[in-house]
C-alpha cells in the first residue's frame, strides 16, 4: 500500500499536558504579559530586561517538563512512515526533539538558542539571556536576543514548509488555536482533494476548513490518529 505524503502542525497545545502554558488560555502566557511588550521587536527594543526575563523564566521551566504521550506518538509515526513526512511546529519548545522527532522545523524558532543582533550567528543556549551575555562568536556584549520569531518577523524556513504542503495528502493539525498566521491559513495551502484533520479540544478558529475533527486532549487523540494512520497508510 502506497504511504501519503504527511504534514503535520502542532501548536501549543500538545504540550499543554507536558505542563506548559498555552498563549490563549485564561490562565495562559497573554493573561498574564501584552502581546506587544514581549513578543514583538518593538518590545525588545524598548525594554530588553522584561523580554528576558519572560524567555528565561521559560527556558527555566522547559527544564522541569518532558514530552507526553502525543510527542511520543509522532516521533513513532515518523519512524514508520513511508511516505514524505514533515513536522512542522508552531512551539518553541524542545518536547518533539527530546521525543525523537527528526524531519521537524521549528517555524518560530527555538527557546534553547540564542541570536546575535551583531553577526547573526546562532547559537544553542540553555542558560540565562542578559544585557551582561557576550556573543561567543563575535564578542559584542548585550546584543544577544532569543531565536524566537516575533509578531511583525517572518517566520522560518517558510519555503520548505510550502513545497510540503503543495503536494500533501494528509494535514494534521493538533492543539493550535488558529489564531496566528502564516500557520492558521497553512490549512487552505494543501490540494483540495487532501485529507485535513484538526485534534483539539475545541474547534480552532479555522476548523470550518477542516474535513475532519477530533475533539479531545491530544494525548488521547494524537497516539489513536497515529495507530490509524500506520494501518491506513493514509
Ligand atoms: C489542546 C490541549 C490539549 C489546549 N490537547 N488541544 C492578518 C492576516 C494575516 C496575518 C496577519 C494579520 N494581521 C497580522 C498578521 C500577522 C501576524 C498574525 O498572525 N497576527 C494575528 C494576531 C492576526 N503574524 C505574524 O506577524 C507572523 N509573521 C508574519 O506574518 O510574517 C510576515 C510579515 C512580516 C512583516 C510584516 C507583516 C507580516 C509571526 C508570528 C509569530 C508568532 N509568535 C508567537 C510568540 C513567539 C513564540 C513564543 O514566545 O513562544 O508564537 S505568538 C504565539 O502564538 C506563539 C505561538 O506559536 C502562536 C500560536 O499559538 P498556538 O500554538 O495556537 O497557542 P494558543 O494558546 O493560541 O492555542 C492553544 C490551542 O491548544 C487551543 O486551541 C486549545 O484549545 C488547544 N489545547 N490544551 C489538544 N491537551
Amino acid at each position: 500500500m502506497p504511504f501519503s505524503s504527511l504534514v503535520i502542525l502542532t501548536g501549543a497545545g500538545i504540550s499543554a499536558e507536558s505542563g506548559l502554558a498555552t498563549f490563549r488560555a485564561s490562565d495562559g502566557l497573554w493573561e498574564q504579559h501584552r502581546i506587544e511588550d514581549v513578543a514583538t521587536p518593538g518590545g525588545f527594543r524598548r525594554d530588553p530586561d522584561l523580554v528576558h526575563r519572560f524567555y528565561n523564566e521559560r527556558r527555566r521551566k522547559l527544564k522541569a517538563v518532558a514530552p507526553n504521550a502525543a510527542h511520543a506518538a509522532l516521533a513513532r509515526l515518523e519512524a514508520a512512515w513511508k511516505g514524505d513526512f514533515l513536522l512542522v511546529t508552531q512551539n518553541v519548545d524542545d518536547l518533539h526533539d527530546r521525543a525523537g522527532s527528526r524531519r521537524l522545523i521549528h517555524m518560530h524558532g527555538e527557546l534553547l538558542k540564542a541570536r546575535c543582533l551583531v553577526c547573526a550567528e546562532v547559537h544553542p543556549w540553555e542558560e540565562d539571556l542578559g544585557p551582561g551575555t557576550m556573543c561567543p562568536q563575535c564578542g559584542v556584549m548585550g546584543r544577544l536576543r532569543p531565536h524566537i520569531v516575533w509578531f511583525e518577523e517572518m517566520p522560518l524556513e517558510m519555503d520548505t514548509i510550502y513545497e510540503a504542503l503543495e503536494r500533501c495528502e494528509v494535514f494534521l493539525s493538533v492543539g493550535t488555536s488558529g489564531n496566528v498566521y502564516p500557520a492558521a491559513g497553512f490549512v487552505e495551502a494543501v490540494p483540495i482533494r487532501s485529507r485535513t484533520i484538526e485534534i483539539n479540544l475545541e474547534p480552532s478558529l479555522v476548523a470550518t476548513a477542516f474535513k475532519e475533527h477530533r475533539l479531545g486532549p491530544a494525548s488521547v487523540e494524537v497516539p489513536r490518529i497515529v495507530d490509524e494512520l500506520l494501518a491506513q497508510g493514509s
